[in-house]
């Protein structure tokens, strides 16, 4: 029997949050009622749905009367305000955000590698970091095969990770540079057009950044798995949308190129795209609006005795954000 939900979408006119709305009528989520919830700035906006206009409320704590699922994306700050009101009123909030990801009470879920963490779920389900998310849904099959021991990955992260107003300035700043105009740095620290900044989040005392540490502690979660050693270096590039990944992983068993392949054409929500001698290899704009996380250059790493090294690409928007959160819903 099929039951219509109660709907709320929690920073709905951000970029994450009009994926949402896409996402939900692409893939018919049953919902009876859908209730947008953005900031003040928001105020007096409607967003299309169904065909239908709906507008924008202010996010307050009386929000949530009768919802029964809350995706949220405005942020770690309203997620640890706002979402322990939801879970009063009843609701299972799924959150985009980092502030419940590395709760022992909070399931760490990416469909295709724990969906059986979700029924420990007291109220709210966490959405990993998007970085996280496509570089475990390539390397969980292998794992399960070869058990990974450790993992370098180097990221290259589209602006739109880091929200709507940072899609804008790449357009500005690149606008700005052609027409040989100057232009200030608002929403990055430094130049993004025509060049990579090797920052993203704060760094931490370790001098590593917070968003190669939630990579570490987020991959050892969602794999079940706290041996696996992970070092990442994530680094903004001036592409627009979908994250790349350059991955190098060490195992405990050995396992081919070949082998890595076949697994990955098998493996839930993988399109395998290798075929490196007709320059067929994933890159960020075959991954734009798409579900699949791209593999491609795989390849045995020649310098270890169990090693592989592969490049990954998804849509950080959709796999990153929106579409896994849904794909959660969906389970629940
Ligand atoms: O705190 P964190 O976790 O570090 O995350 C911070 C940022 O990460 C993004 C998200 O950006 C957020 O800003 N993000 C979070 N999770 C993500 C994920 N999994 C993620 N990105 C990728 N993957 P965003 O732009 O996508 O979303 C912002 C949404 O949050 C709403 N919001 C912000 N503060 C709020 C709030 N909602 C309720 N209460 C609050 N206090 C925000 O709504 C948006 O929906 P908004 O109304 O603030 O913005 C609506 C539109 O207006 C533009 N805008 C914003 N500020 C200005 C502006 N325009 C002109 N001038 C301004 N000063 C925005 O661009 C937006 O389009
Ligand atoms: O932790 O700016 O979900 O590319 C996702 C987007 C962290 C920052 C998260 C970016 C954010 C990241």
């Amino acid at each position: 029997m099929s039951k219509n939900y109660n709907v709320a979408v929690m920073g709905a006119t951000g970029a994450v949050g009009n994926s949402f709305l896409r996402i939900l009528e692409e893939r018919k989520f049953p919902i009876k009622n859908l209730k947008l919830l953005a900031s003040e700035r928001s105020k007096g906006k409607a967003l299309k749905f169904m065909g239908k206009e709906y507008p924008v409320e202010i996010l307050t704590h009386n929000s949530f009367d009768g919802v029964d699922i809350v995706l949220a994306s405005a942020g770690a700050s309203r997620s640890l305000e706002f979402l322990p009101s939801a879970v009063k009123a009843g609701a299972v909030c799924i959150d985009n955000s980092s502030a419940f990801r590395m709760d022992k009470e909070v399931p760490l879920v990416v469909p295709e590698v724990n969906p059986q963490d979700i029924k420990k779920h007291k109220g709210i389900i966490a959405n990993p970091n998007c970085s996280t998310i496509q570089m475990v849904v390539a390397l969980a099959p292998i794992h399960k095969k070869a058990k990974i021991k450790r993992i370098v990955v180097t990221t290259f992260q589209s602006v739109s990770g880091g929200g709507q107003k940072k899609v804008n300035e790449l357009r500005e700043q690149t606008a700005a540079w052609l027409a040989n105009k100057p232009f200030k740095p608002a929403e990055f620290p430094y130049q993004i057009a025509f060049n990579l900044l090797p920052q993203i989040d704060v760094f931490m005392d370790n001098d590593y950044t917070k968003e190669e540490m939630k990579m570490v502690h987020e991959t050892r979660k969602i794999m079940g798995d706290d041996s696996i050693r992970v070092n990442a270096t994530c680094v903004r590039v001036p592409v627009f949308y979908a994250h790349s990944e350059s991955v190098n992983i060490e195992t405990k068993e050995y396992i081919s190129a070949n082998e890595a392949r076949e697994l990955l054409l098998k493996a839930p929500g993988v399109k395998l795209v290798d075929d490196p001698h007709n320059k067929v290899y994933p890159m960020p704009i075959d991954a734009e609006g798409k579900d699949a996380t791209l593999v491609g250059r795989v390849r045995q790493d020649e310098s270890i005795k169990n090693g592989l090294s592969m490049w990954v690409v998804a849509d950080n928007i959709r796999k990153g954000a929106a579409l896994n959160a849904i794909q959660i819903a969906e389970l629940l």
